[in-house]
Protein backbone atom coordinates (compact mmCIF):
# COMPACT_ATOMS: atom_id res chain seq x y z
CA UNK A 1 0.00 0.00 0.00
CA UNK A 2 1.76 3.41 -1.04
CA UNK A 3 1.92 5.70 2.13
CA UNK A 4 -0.44 8.06 3.44
CA UNK A 5 1.49 11.58 4.24
CA UNK A 6 -0.25 13.63 6.93
CA UNK A 7 -0.43 15.85 3.71
CA UNK A 8 -2.65 13.53 1.82
CA UNK A 9 -4.54 12.58 4.46
CA UNK A 10 -5.51 16.31 5.01
CA UNK A 11 -6.08 17.00 1.27
CA UNK A 12 -8.17 13.48 1.89
CA UNK A 13 -10.28 14.81 4.65
CA UNK A 14 -10.85 18.15 2.78
CA UNK A 15 -12.76 15.56 0.12
CA UNK A 16 -14.64 13.70 2.17
CA UNK A 17 -15.37 15.72 5.15
CA UNK A 18 -15.13 19.31 4.52
CA UNK A 19 -11.82 19.94 5.86
CA UNK A 20 -11.39 23.89 5.42
CA UNK A 21 -8.25 24.58 3.66
CA UNK A 22 -6.79 26.88 6.76
CA UNK A 23 -7.48 24.34 8.85
CA UNK A 24 -5.60 21.91 6.74
CA UNK A 25 -3.08 24.36 6.86
CA UNK A 26 -3.31 25.19 10.38
CA UNK A 27 -2.40 21.36 11.02
CA UNK A 28 0.48 21.13 8.68
CA UNK A 29 2.28 24.06 10.25
CA UNK A 30 2.05 22.95 13.91
CA UNK A 31 3.15 19.26 12.57
CA UNK A 32 5.98 20.62 10.81
CA UNK A 33 6.98 22.80 14.16
CA UNK A 34 6.58 19.71 16.37
CA UNK A 35 9.47 17.93 13.90
CA UNK A 36 11.07 20.92 14.74
CA UNK A 37 10.72 20.31 18.13
CA UNK A 38 11.88 16.55 18.26
CA UNK A 39 14.78 18.00 16.45
CA UNK A 40 15.78 19.69 19.15
CA UNK A 41 14.32 17.18 21.98
CA UNK A 42 16.61 14.44 20.36
CA UNK A 43 19.68 16.28 20.90
CA UNK A 44 19.57 16.44 24.94
CA UNK A 45 23.09 17.25 26.21
CA UNK A 46 24.84 18.01 22.76
CA UNK A 47 22.28 20.53 21.91
CA UNK A 48 22.62 22.52 25.54
CA UNK A 49 18.69 22.64 25.85
CA UNK A 50 18.45 20.48 28.80
CA UNK A 51 18.15 22.12 32.64
CA UNK A 52 16.27 25.32 33.54
CA UNK A 53 15.80 28.13 31.91
CA UNK A 54 15.86 30.42 35.07
CA UNK A 55 12.47 31.49 34.60
CA UNK A 56 8.85 30.68 36.22
CA UNK A 57 5.81 30.42 34.07
CA UNK A 58 2.28 31.86 35.20
CA UNK A 59 1.90 28.41 37.09
CA UNK A 60 5.37 29.18 39.18
CA UNK A 61 6.55 26.28 37.63
CA UNK A 62 10.26 26.65 36.60
CA UNK A 63 10.57 26.21 32.55
CA UNK A 64 13.09 24.29 31.17
CA UNK A 65 15.03 25.71 28.51
CA UNK A 66 13.27 23.29 25.99
CA UNK A 67 9.79 24.65 27.36
CA UNK A 68 10.66 28.29 26.30
CA UNK A 69 12.29 26.84 22.98
CA UNK A 70 9.43 24.73 22.36
CA UNK A 71 7.16 27.67 22.58
CA UNK A 72 8.93 30.08 20.80
CA UNK A 73 9.51 27.44 17.85
CA UNK A 74 5.28 27.24 17.69
CA UNK A 75 4.37 30.41 17.74
CA UNK A 76 7.38 31.63 15.15
CA UNK A 77 6.00 28.48 13.08
CA UNK A 78 2.32 30.04 13.33
CA UNK A 79 2.06 33.76 13.82
CA UNK A 80 3.15 34.39 9.82
CA UNK A 81 0.15 31.77 7.93
CA UNK A 82 -2.96 34.47 8.30
CA UNK A 83 -4.81 31.09 9.62
CA UNK A 84 -4.52 32.24 13.08
CA UNK A 85 -6.49 34.82 14.81
CA UNK A 86 -4.26 34.53 18.16
CA UNK A 87 -2.49 31.80 20.37
CA UNK A 88 -2.66 30.92 24.31
CA UNK A 89 0.15 28.74 25.96
CA UNK A 90 0.92 27.11 28.97
CA UNK A 91 4.13 29.03 28.76
CA UNK A 92 2.38 32.78 28.80
CA UNK A 93 0.68 34.13 30.99
CA UNK A 94 -1.73 36.46 28.08
CA UNK A 95 -3.47 35.29 24.68
CA UNK A 96 -0.32 35.84 22.22
CA UNK A 97 -1.34 38.83 19.58
CA UNK A 98 -0.65 38.37 15.85
CA UNK A 99 2.13 40.83 14.96
CA UNK A 100 0.23 43.32 12.58
CA UNK A 101 2.34 43.01 9.82
CA UNK A 102 0.62 39.40 9.54
CA UNK A 103 -2.94 39.07 8.25
CA UNK A 104 -5.05 37.45 11.11
CA UNK A 105 -7.23 33.98 10.36
CA UNK A 106 -10.51 32.42 11.88
CA UNK A 107 -8.93 29.71 14.35
CA UNK A 108 -7.23 30.05 18.02
CA UNK A 109 -4.30 27.57 18.85
CA UNK A 110 -3.69 26.93 22.27
CA UNK A 111 -0.90 24.50 23.19
CA UNK A 112 0.94 23.10 26.10
CA UNK A 113 4.32 23.39 24.26
CA UNK A 114 6.53 20.32 26.29
CA UNK A 115 4.08 18.74 28.29
CA UNK A 116 5.97 16.48 31.24
CA UNK A 117 9.18 18.58 30.80
CA UNK A 118 10.41 17.41 34.08
CA UNK A 119 11.06 14.55 31.88
CA UNK A 120 13.46 15.67 29.97
CA UNK A 121 16.65 16.33 32.29
CA UNK A 122 16.04 11.71 32.22
CA UNK A 123 15.74 10.80 28.93
CA UNK A 124 11.58 9.88 29.33
CA UNK A 125 8.91 10.71 26.88
CA UNK A 126 7.76 13.94 26.53
CA UNK A 127 5.22 16.18 24.11
CA UNK A 128 3.33 18.81 22.80
CA UNK A 129 -0.40 19.03 23.14
CA UNK A 130 -2.44 21.17 20.81
CA UNK A 131 -6.42 22.43 20.72
CA UNK A 132 -7.92 24.44 17.50
CA UNK A 133 -10.97 26.14 18.29
CA UNK A 134 -12.61 29.37 15.74
CA UNK A 135 -12.47 32.78 16.78
CA UNK A 136 -15.96 33.81 18.03
CA UNK A 137 -17.74 36.68 16.16
CA UNK A 138 -15.46 37.40 13.77
CA UNK A 139 -12.87 37.98 16.07
CA UNK A 140 -10.14 38.15 13.34
CA UNK A 141 -11.75 41.13 12.35
CA UNK A 142 -11.01 43.25 15.09
CA UNK A 143 -8.06 45.34 15.24
CA UNK A 144 -8.10 45.67 18.67
CA UNK A 145 -5.65 43.17 20.51
CA UNK A 146 -7.33 39.41 21.33
CA UNK A 147 -8.90 39.10 24.58
CA UNK A 148 -9.03 35.71 26.65
CA UNK A 149 -12.90 35.52 26.79
CA UNK A 150 -12.30 34.77 23.01
CA UNK A 151 -10.55 31.35 24.27
CA UNK A 152 -12.80 30.37 26.59
CA UNK A 153 -15.02 27.94 24.95
CA UNK A 154 -16.51 24.30 26.08
CA UNK A 155 -14.28 21.54 24.90
CA UNK A 156 -17.25 20.80 22.39
CA UNK A 157 -16.02 23.59 20.31
CA UNK A 158 -12.96 22.30 19.70
CA UNK A 159 -12.33 21.63 15.58
CA UNK A 160 -9.16 19.35 16.17
CA UNK A 161 -7.21 18.12 19.07
CA UNK A 162 -3.90 16.04 18.79
CA UNK A 163 -0.56 15.50 20.02
CA UNK A 164 3.22 15.06 19.38
CA UNK A 165 4.77 12.80 21.44
CA UNK A 166 8.81 12.32 21.12
CA UNK A 167 9.61 8.74 22.35
CA UNK A 168 11.25 5.91 20.29
CA UNK A 169 8.78 6.84 17.75
CA UNK A 170 8.09 10.66 16.94
CA UNK A 171 3.88 10.18 16.71
CA UNK A 172 1.49 12.61 15.84
CA UNK A 173 -2.29 11.72 17.02
CA UNK A 174 -4.49 13.90 15.27
CA UNK A 175 -8.76 13.71 15.72
CA UNK A 176 -10.13 16.44 13.39
CA UNK A 177 -13.68 14.90 14.92
CA UNK A 178 -14.00 12.13 12.43
CA UNK A 179 -11.94 9.26 14.56
CA UNK A 180 -8.20 9.42 15.80
CA UNK A 181 -5.68 9.00 13.56
CA UNK A 182 -1.68 8.08 14.35
CA UNK A 183 1.31 9.27 12.09
CA UNK A 184 4.84 8.03 13.07
CA UNK A 185 7.64 10.57 11.77
CA UNK A 186 9.89 8.80 8.75
CA UNK A 187 13.11 11.00 9.83
CA UNK A 188 14.54 10.26 6.20
CA UNK A 189 11.22 11.59 4.40
CA UNK A 190 11.03 14.13 7.05
CA UNK A 191 6.98 13.38 6.41
CA UNK A 192 4.59 12.01 9.01
CA UNK A 193 2.97 9.19 7.74
CA UNK A 194 -0.07 7.52 8.57
CA UNK A 195 0.28 4.33 10.97
CA UNK A 196 -2.68 4.13 12.79
CA UNK A 197 -6.32 4.58 11.71
CA UNK A 198 -9.23 5.24 13.61
CA UNK A 199 -7.42 4.69 17.41
CA UNK A 200 -10.11 2.98 19.57
CA UNK A 201 -9.66 2.97 23.57
CA UNK A 202 -10.85 -0.67 24.74
CA UNK A 203 -13.85 -0.75 26.90
CA UNK A 204 -12.44 -2.80 30.00
CA UNK A 205 -9.40 -2.24 31.11
CA UNK A 206 -6.80 -3.79 33.80
CA UNK A 207 -4.23 -1.00 33.88
CA UNK A 208 -4.59 2.73 36.10
CA UNK A 209 -2.28 5.70 36.00
CA UNK A 210 -2.45 7.46 39.01
CA UNK A 211 0.54 8.85 41.23
CA UNK A 212 0.00 6.99 44.40
CA UNK A 213 2.57 9.19 46.52
CA UNK A 214 -0.84 11.46 46.84
CA UNK A 215 -3.21 8.27 48.30
CA UNK A 216 -3.93 10.48 51.56
CA UNK A 217 -4.78 13.82 49.95
CA UNK A 218 -7.55 12.00 48.03
CA UNK A 219 -11.41 12.65 48.37
CA UNK A 220 -13.27 9.36 49.19
CA UNK A 221 -14.77 8.20 46.22
CA UNK A 222 -10.96 8.26 44.82
CA UNK A 223 -9.58 6.13 47.59
CA UNK A 224 -12.65 4.20 47.69
CA UNK A 225 -12.10 3.08 43.42
CA UNK A 226 -8.07 2.97 43.91
CA UNK A 227 -8.74 0.68 46.96
CA UNK A 228 -10.30 -2.16 45.07
CA UNK A 229 -8.28 -1.60 41.69
CA UNK A 230 -5.25 -2.14 44.99
CA UNK A 231 -7.69 -5.10 45.92
CA UNK A 232 -7.26 -7.10 43.02
CA UNK A 233 -8.78 -10.67 42.36
CA UNK A 234 -10.20 -11.21 45.95
CA UNK A 235 -11.69 -7.60 45.61
CA UNK A 236 -15.29 -6.29 44.55
CA UNK A 237 -13.71 -6.04 41.19
CA UNK A 238 -12.79 -9.52 41.00
CA UNK A 239 -9.57 -9.02 38.82
CA UNK A 240 -6.17 -7.91 39.31
CA UNK A 241 -4.71 -4.19 37.81
CA UNK A 242 -1.62 -3.11 36.86
CA UNK A 243 -0.56 0.32 37.78
CA UNK A 244 1.90 2.65 35.38
CA UNK A 245 2.84 6.29 36.09
CA UNK A 246 5.30 8.05 34.03
CA UNK A 247 4.24 11.64 34.98
CA UNK A 248 3.83 12.95 31.37
CA UNK A 249 0.17 13.24 30.42
CA UNK A 250 1.16 12.60 26.62
CA UNK A 251 3.10 9.21 27.43
CA UNK A 252 0.28 7.92 30.30
CA UNK A 253 -2.47 9.08 27.62
CA UNK A 254 -0.40 7.20 24.38
CA UNK A 255 -0.77 3.96 26.17
CA UNK A 256 -4.36 3.80 27.01
CA UNK A 257 -4.63 5.47 23.68
CA UNK A 258 -3.05 2.52 22.00
CA UNK A 259 -3.94 -0.63 24.90
CA UNK A 260 -6.80 0.83 26.98
CA UNK A 261 -6.25 1.92 30.80
CA UNK A 262 -7.53 4.82 32.74
CA UNK A 263 -5.83 7.97 33.92
CA UNK A 264 -6.62 10.21 36.97
CA UNK A 265 -5.08 12.96 38.17
CA UNK A 266 -7.60 13.68 40.89
CA UNK A 267 -7.92 17.27 43.08
CA UNK A 268 -6.40 16.74 46.54
CA UNK A 269 -6.12 18.11 50.04
CA UNK A 270 -2.63 19.27 49.13
CA UNK A 271 -3.98 22.64 48.41
CA UNK A 272 -7.57 23.14 48.26
CA UNK A 273 -7.81 26.51 45.64
CA UNK A 274 -6.33 24.66 43.27
CA UNK A 275 -9.44 21.79 41.72
CA UNK A 276 -5.99 19.34 40.56
CA UNK A 277 -2.72 19.48 38.68
CA UNK A 278 -3.55 19.67 34.98
CA UNK A 279 -4.58 22.54 32.89
CA UNK A 280 -8.19 22.71 31.07
CA UNK A 281 -7.54 24.71 27.87
CA UNK A 282 -4.57 22.44 26.55
CA UNK A 283 -4.44 19.46 28.79
CA UNK A 284 -7.64 18.08 29.32
CA UNK A 285 -9.56 19.31 26.99
CA UNK A 286 -7.88 17.71 23.76
CA UNK A 287 -6.59 14.81 25.37
CA UNK A 288 -10.78 14.47 26.08
CA UNK A 289 -11.90 15.23 22.34
CA UNK A 290 -8.82 12.34 21.39
CA UNK A 291 -10.13 9.74 23.97
CA UNK A 292 -14.17 10.32 23.35
CA UNK A 293 -13.48 10.44 19.53
CA UNK A 294 -11.74 6.97 20.48
CA UNK A 295 -14.78 5.73 22.08
CA UNK A 296 -13.42 6.59 25.22
CA UNK A 297 -14.73 8.50 28.36
CA UNK A 298 -13.62 11.36 29.92
CA UNK A 299 -14.93 13.60 33.49
CA UNK A 300 -13.78 15.26 36.09
CA UNK A 301 -15.53 12.99 38.42
CA UNK A 302 -18.64 14.90 38.43
CA UNK A 303 -19.05 16.47 34.82
CA UNK A 304 -18.27 15.84 31.42
CA UNK A 305 -14.78 17.57 30.50
CA UNK A 306 -15.50 18.26 27.13
CA UNK A 307 -18.57 20.17 28.73
CA UNK A 308 -16.60 22.78 31.08
CA UNK A 309 -17.64 26.46 30.52
CA UNK A 310 -13.91 27.62 31.18
CA UNK A 311 -13.24 30.60 33.30
CA UNK A 312 -9.89 31.41 33.22
CA UNK A 313 -7.33 30.66 30.37
CA UNK A 314 -4.95 28.26 33.10
CA UNK A 315 -7.63 26.95 35.03
CA UNK A 316 -6.94 23.59 36.41
CA UNK A 317 -9.80 20.46 36.66
CA UNK A 318 -9.43 16.70 37.96
CA UNK A 319 -9.02 14.21 35.28
CA UNK A 320 -10.42 10.82 35.31
CA UNK A 321 -10.03 9.90 31.19
CA UNK A 322 -9.69 6.50 29.15
CA UNK A 323 -11.62 3.40 28.95
CA UNK A 324 -15.13 3.73 29.23
CA UNK A 325 -15.98 1.16 32.22
CA UNK A 326 -13.88 2.43 34.53
CA UNK A 327 -13.99 6.33 33.97
CA UNK A 328 -18.15 5.73 34.35
CA UNK A 329 -17.45 3.23 37.35
CA UNK A 330 -15.12 6.34 39.14
CA UNK A 331 -17.52 8.98 38.13
CA UNK A 332 -20.23 6.97 39.37
CA UNK A 333 -18.37 7.02 42.74
CA UNK A 334 -18.11 10.54 42.99
CA UNK A 335 -22.00 10.76 42.96
CA UNK A 336 -22.61 8.30 46.01
P1 LIG B 1 3.13 14.60 39.10
C1 LIG B 1 3.73 17.08 33.80
O1 LIG B 1 4.30 18.05 34.63
C2 LIG B 1 2.25 17.04 34.09
O2 LIG B 1 1.68 18.27 33.83
C3 LIG B 1 1.59 15.93 33.27
O3 LIG B 1 2.24 15.72 32.07
C4 LIG B 1 1.70 14.71 34.17
O4 LIG B 1 0.66 13.78 33.98
C5 LIG B 1 1.63 15.32 35.58
O5 LIG B 1 2.05 16.68 35.46
C6 LIG B 1 2.54 14.59 36.54
O6 LIG B 1 2.33 15.17 37.82
O7 LIG B 1 2.48 15.32 40.26
O8 LIG B 1 2.90 13.11 39.14
O9 LIG B 1 4.57 14.96 38.87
Amino acid sequence: MSRVTLSRYLIEQTRSNNTPADLRFLIEVVARACKEISHAVSKGALGGVLGSAESENIQGEVQKKLDVLSNEILLEANEWGGHLAGMASEEMDNAYQIPGKYPKGAYLLVFDPLDGSSNIDVNVSVGTIFSVLRCPNQCFSQNDSLGEEAFLQPGTEQVAAGYAIYGPQTMLILTLGHGVMGFTLDRELGSFVLTHEHLQVPQSTAEFAINMSNQRHWEEPVKRYVGELLAGKEGPLGKNYNMRWIASMVADVHRILTRGGIFMYPRDARDPSMPGKLRLMYEANPMSMIIEQAGGAATTGTQRILDIQPSSLHQRVPVFLGSKEEVERVTGYHQA
